[in-house]
C-alpha cells in the first residue's frame, strides 16, 4: 500500500513550529587488533552512540545556478521543471505524455515505513523531511555560449517537438550570464561556442561570479542558492605543491593569476567565498586540495564528482551483486558512443582522461570487500572506451561486458546494451543533488559528548548516491555500491525523524 505522508510519534522525536528534533541511537562497532595470549586477534565490540538531530523545517525559496546552463543537461532540466510546473502534456507517436520527475530519487522513489495488517506500507522518499518542491526552483546560470534556453533546447534535440513548441515561450527570455572560459582546460572543438565570456584576471573573474550570485539572489528574491557545474568536462588540473595544495597557496595563486587554476575551480572559489553550496557534476578535479581546505575552513558545502547516471549506476549495482554473491568479476569492458556536445568535447584525449578516471574507480570498494575472491591488490581488468558518433546525438549507447569466474573454474559473461537520451538520465540527478544539498544545510547534529550542534561535514558525502566518484573528506572511506549509498542517505533522513534504519529483517513475521 502507498501512503502520501506520515508523522512519527515517539518519545525520541519532537515536531515544533520551526524544527524536528530527534534522538537516535546509532548502533555501530569498534574494532581492536590486539595481542591476546601471544596471538593477534580482531575483537569487534558493538557500541551504541547517542545522536541528536535537528532539522529546520522552513523550506526556503531556492535558486539554482547552473554552470553550463545552455548545455543539453541545463536546457533539459530547465524545460522539464517548467513542464512539470505548468502541467504541460504533449503528443508523442505513442500517447499523450504528461510531464513527470521519473528518475529522481527524491521525487519518484519511495521508502518503506512499516507493515499494516500484513501489508507493506510505502511513502514517497520526499515525505521523510520537508524539501523544496522542484516546481518552485528559480533557475539561472552561466554559459560561454550566449544562446537562449529555447534555442539551446532545440539544439539539444532531447525533447519531442510538440513539447519544445510549448516550452519555447517560457524559455526564450532565459539567457545565460557570461562564463569563465579558458581554452586550455576544455577541448579545442568547443572554441566556436565561446561568444559569452568574462574578461579580466582570474581574481576579477571570481569577483564577477560572486557579483552574479548576489544579483541573482536579489533579483529573484530567493533565500538560498545552490550552484552546480554541468558545463563541459575539463582536463585535470596539475596538483602542484605551492600552487593549489593548501588554502593559502591557492589564494596566493589566485592573486598571481596562475594559469593552472581551472575555470571550474574559479566558480567553486566564488561559491565558497559566498558560502553557497557548489556541486561538481563532471569528472575533473575541480576540488584541488587547496579548495577542499578552504571549503572545510569556511564550512561551505562542496559535493561531487560526476553524475552517476547510467552505465556507472548499473556497474555499481551489478558488481556489488556479483561480488556479494561470491562471484568474481575478472574483466569489465565498457564502451560508450554518443553524438552530443559532451561526446565531442570528450573526443579530446585530455578531457577523455578525466572521464576515464571517474568511470574506472567505481568498483574498488566492492573488490576490496571480498578477500575470498581477490588477493590483496588484485583487481579485475577494467577498460573504458568513449567514441564520438554525431549521428546518434544525445542518445547514448552504452555496451558492457562483464566476465566472471564462477563455481569450479567456470566462466560467466554478461553483456548489457543501454540506449537512452543521456540528458534525460542526468537532469533528475541534478535535481536530487540540489534538493538534497539544500536539505542537508538545514540539518544539524551532535553526538553524545559533543557540546554543540553542528552541520554535516562540508564535504557532502551524503550526495554520493548521485555521483560516480564521491568526494569524501580526507581519510574517509569511499563507498560506490549503489545500495549502500542509498541506504546511507535514506537512513540518515530516517534518523532525523527518529526512525530506525531500514534493516529488512521483518522479524514480526518470522
Ligand atoms: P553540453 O556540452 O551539452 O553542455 C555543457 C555546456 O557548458 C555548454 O553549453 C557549454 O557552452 C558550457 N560551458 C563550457 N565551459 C563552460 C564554462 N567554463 N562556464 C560556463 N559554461 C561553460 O554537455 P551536457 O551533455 O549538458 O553535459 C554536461 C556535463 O555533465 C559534461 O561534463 C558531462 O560529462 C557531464 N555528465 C553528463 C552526464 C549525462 O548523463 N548527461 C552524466 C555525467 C556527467
Ligand atoms: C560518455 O560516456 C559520456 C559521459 O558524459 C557519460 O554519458 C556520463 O558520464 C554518464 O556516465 P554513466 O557511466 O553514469 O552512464
Amino acid at each position: 500500500m502507498f501512503i502520501e505522508k506520515f508523522k512519527v510519534e515517539s518519545p525520541n522525536v519532537k515536531y515544533t513550529e520551526d524544527e524536528i528534533r530527534s534522538v537516535y541511537n546509532y548502533e555501530t562497532t569498534e574494532l581492536v587488533h590486539e595481542n591476546r595470549n601471544g596471538t593477534y586477534q580482531w575483537i569487534v565490540k558493538p557500541k551504541t552512540v547517542k545522536y541528536e538531530f535537528k532539522t529546520d523545517t522552513h523550506v526556503p525559496k531556492l535558486g539554482v545556478m547552473l554552470v553550463g546552463w545552455g548545455g543539453n543537461n541545463g536546457s533539459t532540466l530547465t524545460g522539464a521543471v517548467i513542464a512539470n510546473k505548468q502541467g504541460i502534456s504533449w503528443a508523442t507517436k505513442d500517447k499523450v505524455q504528461q510531464a513527470n520527475y521519473f528518475g529522481s530519487l527524491t521525487q519518484a522513489s519511495s521508502i518503506r515505513v512499516g507493515s499494516f495488517n500484513g501489508e507493506e506500507i510505502y511513502a514517497p522518499f520526499k515525505s521523510l523531511l520537508p524539501m523544496v518542491n522542484p516546481d518552485d526552483i528559480v533557475f539561472g546560470g552561466w554559459d560561454i555560449s550566449d544562446m537562449n534556453l529555447a534555442d539551446a533546447m532545440a539544439r539539444a534535440k532531447v525533447f519531442d517537438i510538440d513539447l519544445q513548441k510549448q516550452l519555447r515561450p517560457y524559455m526564450e527570455s532565459m539567457v545565460p550570464l557570461s562564463g569563465i572560459y579558458d581554452p586550455d582546460f576544455i577541448a579545442a572543438n568547443q572554441g566556436s561556442r565561446a561568444n559569452n565570456v568574462i574578461k579580466g584576471t582570474k581574481k576579477e573573474q571570481v569577483q564577477q561570479i560572486v557579483n552574479d550570485i548576489r544579483e541573482f539572489k536579489e533579483k529573484n528574491k530567493v533565500n538560498k542558492v545552490v550552484v552546480l557545474w554541468t558545463a563541459n568536462t575539463e582536463r585535470y588540473s596539475n596538483v602542484v605543491v605551492g600552487l593549489n595544495d593548501t588554502m593559502e597557496n591557492l589564494l596566493a595563486a589566485l592573486e598571481k593569476n596562475e594559469a593552472e587554476i581551472s575555470p571550474s575551480t574559479l566558480y567553486a572559489l566564488a561559491c565558497v567565498f559566498e558560502e553557497v553550496p557548489f556541486i561538481n557534476g563532471s569528472p575533473q578535479n575541480t576540488f584541488v586540495p587547496g579548495l577542499i581546505d578552504l571549503a572545510i575552513k569556511r564550512n561551505s558545502l562542496i559535493g561531487g564528482d560526476d553524475f552517476k547516471s547510467g552505465q556507472t549506476k548499473m556497474k555499481s549495482v551489478l558488481v556489488d551483486f556479483l561480488v556479494g554473491a561470491g562471484i568474481k568479476p575478472t574483466s569489465i569492458v565498457s564502451y560508450n558512443h554518443l553524438g552530443n556536445n559532451d561526446g565531442m568535447n570528450l573526443s579530446a584525449p585530455q578531457t577523455f582522461r578525466s572521464k576515464e578516471i571517474s568511470k574506472s574507480n567505481v568498483v574498488d570498494d566492492m573488490v576490496a570487500s571480498n578477500g575470498i575472491l581477490y588477493e590483496p591488490g588484485e583487481h579485475p581488468d577494467h577498460v573504458v572506451v568513449i567514441k564520438y558518433v554525431p549521428y546518434v546525438g544525445d542518445s547514448k549507447r552504452a555496451m558492457d561486458e562483464y566476465t566472471s569466474e564462477i563455481f569450479m573454474g567456470g566462466k560467466n559473461t554478461i553483456v548489457l546494451h543501454n540506449t537512452c537520451e543521456d540528458s534525460l538520465l542526468a537532469a533528475p540527478i541534478i535535481l536530487d543533488l540540489v534538493l538534497l544539498a539544500e536539505l542537508s544545510t538545514r540539518i544539524q547534529l551532535k553526538a553524545e559528548g559533543e557540546g554543540k550542534f553542528h552541520s554535516f561535514h562540508p564535504v557532502a558525502t551524503i550526495l554520493s548516491y548521485l555521483t560516480k566518484a564521491p568526494l569524501v573528506p580526507p581519510g574517509t572511506p569511499v563507498v560506490n555500491a549503489l545500495s549502500k549509498q542509498r541506504a546511507m542517505l535514506e537512513n540518515i533522513l530516517r534518523a532525523c525523524v527518529g526512525l530506525a534504519p531500514e534493516n529488512n529483517m521483518i522479524l514480526e513475521y518470522k
